[in-house]
């Protein structure tokens, strides 16, 4: 007869879980630099060269990115979108169908909710944002609402579901990467199911071959690489409505959802820069210094600029806003500039009230913070 050495059998090491591989969330220490493991996400997922602020339209390649997990293989061809649960006819598209059906091109600027977060006090450990995580791209595909009332809504739908094909872990909860809207923002005539970007198919990167757009949304509500929409009667609790994408002042605190964009103004750096700091260097004489606003909220009414880090601010013109009602907007200031040391910035306020601030809205995600910008200038002397 055999018999089990208990001993032993609590003694053995332990399997590993996915906690093993997966650190819960924190917050930097005070004199905590960025270390490898947020250098390992920035170096993945990058922003907008700053420059790239000259154009209307953000080329592809200069558009940020933001991907949680691996970007996931994924063939165009035999690729569908499935509409399922509380829905009177569930359907399954394919991209020709999608693309035989009304074509809408939007341009949208679209910005990661956890843009600024690396200039937070102290620093939520995650993708370590500056001010770069935001483009203004043309997005082409079919309004989502049509193909949602051709399923059919139960009368009692509360929240769509939209999964993407890339798979993850993330704070040991082992995920398809899925978030859902409200039934109410899903029906909304501007949500795009978008197979292009700036007149081409989606790059890899981008979500191919088929993604969600959600104008005047933060980032995390435009689902890449989109197989499924699921319609429930019950409010969805997945990891990144439940448990991410949620402002909260402590890990206890249960927090309200990160929604719509939060108004912000960022200047394109004049002059030319130094290496290593990226401080601007400029010779004296008339200037224009010029930029981009936008907010998901309501327009943006006025952009004011500051030379001296906030002390004073003065009117920027605005342009029109040509590009729709989802596209930033260029702004401009002439500005006389003479020998010295500057610190630019720029704030947007948009028709709602939101007006940008200068000290840091913080939360321990670091999400929505749309503090102003710094940007260090050198005046030479001549
Ligand atoms: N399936 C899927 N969709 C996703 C993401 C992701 O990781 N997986 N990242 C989201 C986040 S947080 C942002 S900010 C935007 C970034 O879109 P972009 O990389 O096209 O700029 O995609 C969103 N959609
Ligand atoms: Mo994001």
């Amino acid at each position: 007869m055999t018999t089990v050495d208990e001993s032993r059998r609590t003694a053995a090491p332990q399997a590993p879980t996915l906690a093993d591989a997966s650190p819960a969330a924190r917050v930097a220490g005070p004199q905590e630099a960025i270390g490898p493991e947020e250098l390992q996400l920035a170096a993945r997922n990058h922003g907008i060269p700053l420059e790239a602020l000259r154009y209307d339209v953000t080329p592809a390649g200069l558009h940020y990115l933001l991907i949680h997990y691996d970007i996931p293989d994924v063939d165009a061809a035999a690729h569908t979108l499935a509409v399922t649960g509380a829905v009177h006819r569930p359907l399954t598209v394919d991209l020709a169908d999608l693309r035989g059906r009304t074509r809408v091109t939007r341009r949208v600027t679209l910005e990661c909710a956890g843009n600024g977060r690396a200039l937070l006090r102290p620093r939520p450990v995650s993708q370590p944002w500056l001010v770069e995580a935001v483009g203004n791209a043309e997005w082409t595909g079919t309004p989502l609402a049509p193909l949602l009332r051709e399923a059919g809504l139960s009368p009692d739908a509360v929240d769509v579901v939209f999964t993407g094909a890339d798979h993850g872990v993330e704070r040991g909860v082992e995920q398809d990467y899925q978030r859902a809207l409200p039934v109410a923002d899903a029906l909304r005539e501007e949500v795009l199911l978008a197979y292009e970007m700036n007149g081409a198919p989606l790059l890899p990167q981008h979500g191919a071959p088929l993604r969600l757009i959600v104008p005047g949304w933060y980032g995390m509500a435009h689902v890449k690489w989109l197989r499924t929409i699921e319609v429930r009667t019950e409010p969805f609790d997945g990891y990144q409505n439940a448990v991410a994408y949620r402002l909260r002042r402590d890990a206890d605190d249960p927090g309200t959802p990160v929604t719509r964009i939060e108004p912000r103004a960022l200047v394109r750096p004049p002059g030319f820069p130094d290496f290593m700091s990226r401080t601007r260097v400029l010779r004296p004489g008339p200037c224009t210094l010029d930029g981009r606003a936008w907010s998901g909220h309501a327009p943006v009414v006025s952009v004011e600029v500051t030379t001296d880090g906030g002390a004073t601010w003065n009117p920027a013109e605005l342009d029109d806003q040509a590009g729709g009602e989802f596209s930033w907007r260029r702004w401009r200031m002439d500005w006389p500039a003479t020998p010295g040391r500057y610190v630019l910035g720029a704030r947007a306020a948009d028709a709602s009230g939101r007006v940008q601030p200068v000290e840091q809205p913080w939360n321990r995600g670091g999400f929505a913070n749309n503090m102003v910008q710094r940007v260090e200038v050198v005046v030479l002397a001549e």
